[in-house]
């Protein structure tokens, strides 16, 4: 019942979402934050003016690139839309239209199809998974040395509830794909900004397109996706960095052959050997599947904490494409383990955690939170660098100030 009321919601009763009008920079209400970004400038506006969205921090006006401040990650563990940051490579389309959008279903499949959204919605059963949505980039702006790209805070991450079908149904809907398909491509609605600039089209392989979690996605935390998180329809691809998560999902490609387009071939990759900012012609592969990662929520870098009491100190943690196996809590050559919060909502959703250290005797100097996943996969107490800052999970450390 909530599902077909859903489903009209966000994809039949919907003639169009209306214009999203971005807020000019000169005019953005809101005040300033320090992202405490070491190689640089480090303050940005702060602002509540985009649709749908509380006050979240303005890396880039258009196209947004809108990050969350970590206050969002203090309490609970799913993201409300209205902190869920926001990228776009290029411009998207202000204004879609649900009643004439369609999704063409192309390449190596045995017929192609142009569906509709009602005919998506009806391609199989509707699936919900909560997962973090987590851009490849997040926390870049934290590398020493620095990189280039957005300069990221670690608020590119959101972990959310998606609604949708599964893409295996939807490629179903074409007859089938090729027995010698390797790569399933998506593009969306949005087109460059400058002439003869590659389109935003991205692909993943054959085997992943067609496991069981990822998804056609129609709806966010129950609500129909905005403009800005990809109205109508996006891929969700639970585990992996959300380059892959296209958004206005348009087009569905079937390919029999390695993928050569820019987004997969020459941007979106990291070194498959250490590097240093002298290297040169290293080889490189796809940013794929997450690593975990873990943030303390409760106390920020500086603060003050009371000499001879316990302390409690709270965050959350995710395992990456795993769920997590542990949380313990760092300092210089000392670990306690975290007691992890209940697994409600499966291996690829944020958990919370909270240790109580019974006395607290002097300052806490870099102490950090360090997760496990079921892998076996830990977070390293040293940045793994790359010129793009993809993948950060170095142990994200603070200092508390004992008084
Ligand atoms: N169509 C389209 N989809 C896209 C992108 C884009 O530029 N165009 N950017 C990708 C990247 S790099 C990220 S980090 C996520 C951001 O998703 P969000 O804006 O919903 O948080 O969208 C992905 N999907
Ligand atoms: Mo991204």
């Amino acid at each position: 019942m909530t599902e077909g009321r859903l489903t009209r919601r966000a994809l039949i009763a919907g003639a169009g979402t209306t214009a999203l009008a971005a807020p000019a920079l000169a005019k953005l209400g809101g005040g300033m934050i320090d992202l405490a970004l070491p190689g640089g400038p480090s303050l940005r506006p702060t602002t509540p003016d985009f649709p749908g969205k509380r006050e979240m921090i303005v890396q880039r006006i258009r196209p947004p690139l809108l990050e969350a401040p970590m206050e969002a990650f203090r309490e609970g563990v799913i993201t409300p839309n209205d902190r869920h940051f926001v990228r776009w490579n290029w411009a998207m389309p202000t204004e879609v239209k649900a009643g004439e959008h369609r999704v063409a279903v192309g390449g190596a499949v045995k017929k192609a199809v142009s569906l509709t959204l009602d005919e998506i919605a009806a391609a199989g059963e509707h699936v919900s998974i909560v997962a973090v949505n987590q851009c490849a980039g997040n926390g870049r702006g934290l590398s020493t040395p620095r990189v280039t790209g957005t300069q990221w805070g670690n608020g590119a991450m959101a972990c959310a509830k998606w609604t949708g079908v599964r893409l295996r149904d939807v490629l179903a809907k074409a007859g089938g794909i090729s027995p010698r398909a390797k790569r399933v491509r998506f593009a969306g609605l949005d087109v460059p900004l400058t002439d003869g600039a590659p389109q935003f089209i991205k692909s993943l392989p054959t085997q992943m397109a067609q496991s069981n979690d990822v998804l056609v996605a129609w709806a966010m935390n129950d609500e129909p996706l905005s403009i800005l998180h990809g109205f109508p329809l996006r891929i969700v691809v639970p585990g992996w960095f959300s380059t892959y998560w296209v958004k206005m999902l348009s087009t569905i490609e079937v390919l029999e052959h390695e993928d050569e387009s820019h987004y997969m071939a020459d941007t979106y990759r990291w070194p498959k050997v250490p590097v240093t900012p002298e290297s040169k012609d290293f080889p490189t592969a796809p940013i794929t599947a997450m690593p975990p990662r873990s943030f303390i929520t409760s106390h920020a870098d500086g603060d003050t904490v009371t000499k001879g009491t316990p302390l409690t100190l709270e965050g959350l943690a995710f395992g990456g494409d795993k769920g997590l196996a542990k949380v313990e809590l760092v300092g210089d050559g000392w670990s306690v383990p975290c007691e992890l919060g209940p697994d409600e909502h499966g291996p690829y959703a944020f958990r919370r955690w909270s240790v109580t250290l019974p006395n607290v005797s002097g300052n806490l100097t870099g102490i950090g939170a360090k997760s496990t996943n079921a892998n076996g996969l830990s977070q390293p107490d040293a940045l793994v660098w790359n010129p793009s800052g993809y993948a950060r999970n170095v142990i994200e450390r603070i200092t508390l100030v004992a008084q």
